[in-house]
């Protein structure tokens, strides 16, 4: 094993980015900072508790070898991508195969051999990476599609490790996945694991029915025994956010004023839609764009008083399907508009946007209506973040029953099959007029739910069972 570090860590993740972002100053200067995102908010403190952590992953821009370094305390180790491997591995096999596969297959999934090469490549470079960090015994957390092969790589140069992984996105059904020609080693990939974590138990029970039919191990509820006799277990550990952190966000009466000063950017609505996303066709942002140019044009919502805002922020921005939606959507748009808009009133407001958290949690403590409508999704956290910043207890959650947040919260959301428009229109209609206590009751109830159920608990759990 190389001896590049000083010290070996206790608690490694591997995920596709590391847990930071490169800043670059005014004089050409680099320094980094920690990623604002979810997994790296959560992982944080069990990081710094450890006696030496350490966080595998690439950097975020291709062709550059970049040296282990030390930032807050934990080690971080730059897995290097070419511009080719970027190409194959990250937008193709990744994003262009894998993504469509395990999402319905809501786009067709690309399968070519050159891209497969890549993605056994860059695992293997992951796992070589994480295998010369880790301390004799370690945990390692792997996250994620990326890195479906590196458990078994990482168990045959390291057996002595404790091995984790958690999927983000949904495992698909048998019939789906059985499309995939390198299917054998993507399961053997994943059963290298001591635990491997899924959104919901749906996604854990499709994994070991699988194992089951198709290699012929024996199985339990939960878990799969190995020729070796070693047992890989399969549960479900339902991802949320730090729901606290969004609640101190929202009582801040700077972003009270501005979640005010939001609407009446907008021309003060009586009623305000929210939808928020990464830009991408898991989302259907057109389905529900298109429920809502239908209620207004048809006069079910009057356009001069309901009002929709969608913001999107890029996202794969080199993948075809992505450059596709990106113009279909401008056009729906453009199209509800221009039908019944007039000078200085919009229905729609598009932002194709990144935003900082501040303004998110302004708009969403601003919005009357939550629209969250994926035709598939592993979890989906702006519904969970909307009902964090519901300080007041109001608003409405429409929620698409086919993400994982569904099987938390489809009791109290007002419920919807995206792919039937009249149906969502209908209850997109009920959301926003429905009596205050029958949403504040529905209200009070997800809240419950997501600040008892929040990152940290997550985390913990996961970690618990791991061993
Ligand atoms: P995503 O597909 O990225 O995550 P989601 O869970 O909704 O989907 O998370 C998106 C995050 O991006 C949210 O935290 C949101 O606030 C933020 N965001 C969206 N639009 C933004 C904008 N315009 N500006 C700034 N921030 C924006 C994948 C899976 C999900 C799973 C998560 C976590 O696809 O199903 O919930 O991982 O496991």
């Amino acid at each position: 094993m190389n001896n590049q570090f000083e010290k070996r860590s206790d608690f490694v993740v591997v995920a596709n980015r590391l847990s930071v972002d490169r800043v670059v100053a005014d004089d050409g200067s680099e320094t980094w900072r920690t990623s604002p995102g979810g997994l790296v908010t959560a992982l944080e403190p069990v990081m710094q508790s450890r006696r030496g952590s350490a966080w595998v992953g690439w950097p975020g821009s291709p062709d550059e070898e970049l040296e282990p370094f030390v930032h807050d305390g934990i080690q971080l180790v730059p897995v290097s991508l070419s511009a080719q491997d970027v190409t194959e591995y990250y937008e193709g096999f990744s994003n262009a195969t894998l993504w469509p596969l395990f999402h319905d297959g809501v786009a067709f999934p690309e399968y070519h051999r050159e891209w497969w090469d890549a993605y056994v490549r860059v695992n293997r470079r992951f796992a070589e990476a994480a295998a010369a960090v880790a301390a004799e015994g370690a945990q390692v957390w792997v996250q994620d599609y990326q890195l479906l092969l590196v458990p078994r790589m990482l168990r045959t140069l390291r057996p002595d490790l404790y091995i984790g992984f958690f999927l983000h996105i949904p495992f698909p059904p048998m019939e789906l996945f059985v499309q995939l020609p390198w299917r054998a080693e993507i399961l053997d990939g994943l059963l290298g694991s001591d635990l491997v974590g899924f959104q919901i138990a749906g996604g854990a029970s499709n994994f070991i029915h699988l194992v089951s039919e198709r290699l012929g191990y024996p199985t339990g509820d939960d878990t799969v025994t190995l020729p070796d006799g070693r047992v890989c277990a399969a549960r479900a550990y339902p991802i949320s956010i730090p729901t606290q952190r969004f609640a101190d966000l929202a009582a801040d009466p700077a972003v009270q004023e501005r979640a005010r000063e939001i609407r009446a950017e907008l021309d003060d609505p009586e009623l305000l839609f929210l939808g928020v996303d990464r830009l991408d066709y898991t989302k259907g942002i057109k389905h529900r764009l298109r429920a809502f140019g239908e209620l207004v044009t048809s006069g079910q919502l009057d356009p001069d008083r309901a009002a929709f805002l969608q913001v999107a922020t890029p996202s794969r921005e080199r993948v075809e399907e992505y450059k596709m939606l990106r113009d279909e959507i401008d056009r729906i748009v453009g199209r509800i508009n221009g039908s019944v808009g007039r000078i200085g009133r919009q229905p729609v407001t598009y932002l194709h946007t990144h935003y900082p958290r501040e303004e998110m949690v302004a708009m969403y403590s601003a919005a009357d209506v939550m629209v969250v409508s994926p035709l598939r999704d592993g979890m989906n956290l702006v519904a969970k973040e909307y009902i964090a910043c519901r300080r007041n207890g109001d608003g409405a959650l429409v929620l698409s029953e086919f993400t994982g947040a569904a099987d938390e919260l489809s009791e109290w959301t007002y419920s919807i099959n995206p792919y039937d428009i009249n149906g969502m229109k209908a209850t997109m209609l009920r959301a926003a007029t429905d009596a205050p206590e029958e949403r504040q009751r529905r209200m009070a109830a997800l809240r419950e739910q997501v600040f008892t159920h929040d990152i940290d608990r997550w985390a913990e759990s996961f970690l618990a069972d791991m061993g």
